[in-house]
Order: C-alpha cells, then sequence, then structure tokens
C-alpha cells in the first residue's frame, strides 16, 4: 500500500484528504485557536509556529500517524520548520502559486506541506491544484496558462505566483471534512481562488497596498469589528532535516525560541543551529495511536 500512495504522491503530486483526528476534536481545536488569533488581531505573527505553543496544534505537528505518513512517502529524517495558520473566505484567497520558499530554504524543492482543516474546507472556500502540475518546467507552465510573475520569485518568501489567463486546465478541488488534511509537494501548483487574468501580484505597489489593508483589517481584527473567517486551516511545513533553513525564516519569532523540531530519523549534518528534539513524543504516543487509512 506504501508504495502506490507513495506513487500516488508522486504523480499527481498530493495524497489525501486523510482524516488525522474527529470532527469533535476538530471543534475543540477551533474554539481553542480562533480566540489565541483574535487577541493579536489575526496578525500574520500570530498565525506564525503555533506548533509551540497550542497544545492541540502540537499535539497534531506530532502525531505518530502523520510522523508514520510522512516518513513513508517523503524521507526517513524530518522535521517540522515551520507551521502557518490561514483564514479563508469565500471569494478570497491566495492566487496560484508554487510553495517553493526560495529565501528561506537552501533547496526549495525539498520539502512538503500538510494543510490540514480545523473547520471544513468546503466547495467555494478551499485550496484547489492542478495535479502533475509539481513535475512541470515552467515552460511547460507558461504553454499551461500559467504566466511567471518574475518579481515574486525574490520578493517575501520567493514563492512564485502565477497569472493565469483562463486556458482550460484540471482544476481539483481539495473539500475537506474538520479534522482531515492533505500531503502536497511544494512544486504543486495551487490557490485559493482562481483569479483569471488577475494581475495585482504583478505590481509591486498593489501588493503593498493589499498588505497595508490586511494590516488594518488586523486592526479592526482586535475591536472584533471584522466578521470571523469562515475556513481555518493550518500548513504544517515538513522537511528533510538536510536541508538549511535560514535564520531569517525565525526573525520575526526568536524571542518565542522557535526553531526547527525534528520528529524522525536524525539531524545530518548535525550543524549547531538550535534544533528541538521531538521524536521522543512521537515515540511514546505511538502505542496507543491510531493507523492512517490512506
Ligand atoms: O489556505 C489557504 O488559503 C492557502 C494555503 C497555502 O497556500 C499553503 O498551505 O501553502
Ligand atoms: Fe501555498
Amino acid at each position: 500500500m506504501t508504495e502506490s500512495i507513495k506513487q500516488q504522491f508522486l504523480d499527481q503530486g498530493y495524497i489525501g484528504p486523510i482524516r488525522a483526528i474527529s470532527e469533535a476534536e476538530a471543534a475543540e481545536m477551533a474554539s481553542v485557536v480562533m480566540p489565541a488569533l483574535q487577541v493579536d488581531a489575526f496578525s500574520p505573527i500570530a498565525r506564525r509556529n503555533r506548533h509551540f505553543d497550542i497544545e492541540q496544534v502540537h499535539k497534531l505537528a506530532v502525531l505518530p500517524a502523520i510522523v508514520d505518513l510522512l516518513t513513508r512517502i517523503y524521507s526517513p529524517d524530518l522535521c517540522v520548520w515551520r507551521s502557518h495558520i490561514f483564514t479563508g473566505k469565500k471569494g478570497h484567497g491566495l492566487g496560484w502559486h508554487s510553495d517553493y520558499f526560495r529565501t528561506l530554504l537552501t533547496d526549495p524543492l525539498d520539502h512538503l506541506t500538510l494543510h490540514f482543516a480545523i473547520t471544513a474546507a468546503p466547495e467555494d472556500n478551499c485550496l484547489m491544484v492542478v495535479p502533475g502540475s509539481q513535475n512541470w518546467t515552467q515552460e511547460e507552465r507558461s504553454k499551461a496558462g500559467f504566466e511567471l510573475i518574475g518579481n515574486t520569485l525574490d520578493r517575501g518568501y520567493g514563492t512564485p505566483y502565477y497569472i493565469r489567463n483562463g486556458m482550460p486546465v484540471e482544476i481539483r478541488k481539495i473539500t475537506l471534512r474538520p479534522g482531515e488534511f492533505f500531503v502536497f509537494n511544494p512544486g504543486l501548483l495551487h490557490a485559493s481562488i482562481d483569479r483569471v487574468g488577475d494581475r495585482s501580484n504583478a505590481s509591486p505597489l498593489l501588493a503593498l497596498a493589499k498588505k497595508a489593508a490586511k494590516n488594518s483589517l488586523a486592526f479592526l481584527g482586535k475591536y472584533g469589528l471584522v466578521e470571523a473567517p469562515s475556513r481555518l486551516a493550518i500548513g504544517f511545513r515538513y522537511c528533510n532535516p538536510r536541508n538549511s533553513i535560514s535564520p531569517i525564516a525565525f526573525r520575526e519569532t526568536l524571542d518565542r525560541g522557535h526553531c526547527p523540531a525534528l520528529v524522525a530519523g536524525k539531524r545530518t549534518p548535525e550543524g549547531s543551529g538550535s534544533f528541538a528534539d521531538w521524536r521522543g513524543e512521537v515515540t511514546k504516543n505511538r502505542e496507543n495511536s491510531v493507523t492512517i487509512k490512506v
């Protein structure tokens, strides 16, 4: 079975949906995560690396069934180097992109994301993917109607964004029930809104305006003046610890002691930067954990 899911991951660039915890457990998690974001007005820092301090989020990052699955399909040596809480609203979201963190990882291709639904991700408010696109060259992307926005390669995290021109292409909506997740390759083209022909990411000025709008929304959110998001999800970023993670990735949260955390295998080369070791927790919990059926 491992071979077939591994093959599926290689061919289509993702696997899932897979259930990790029950809907009731996910609802309990939402009741903790939501207020934790609200106190900090949904700021980017409030969303970052909550696997360090929110118990339910931490438990997921070290859930034996998840760690075991990732070691089978990806790498026996594994660390979680970042997580991010996403809030989704119908009609809003991130445009087409690949998760190459070119400014944060030495090898931006050598990692994966586990996208976990805390609340439901229905048809009109979920992530969508282009199956197989993780294997496409730049030329193939452009032939399929995805025009690279060149300046996104060196801006922010260095994740390439694209303008889709509307050419027919297979787009799969990954709807999820609370407590389910899917795992995807960083190269897989994905988006939470399909804005055909939208060029706003291409203009640094518009990108700046969007950021300012986000900040003022966060400010209003602090005073309860913004409608609560209808979709809550967490992206856990795992990588093989041989990939080096730039200190820039921890710049904003260094005072909270954030660092990569080893969950399986070993760290080679050993290196000197700080690294948490959570392998013991995975081993300890393995005895009474459920096995994930794929
Ligand atoms: O949930 C979203 O809206 C975007 C998620 C995403 O792009 C990611 O997890 O990499
Ligand atoms: Fe993404």
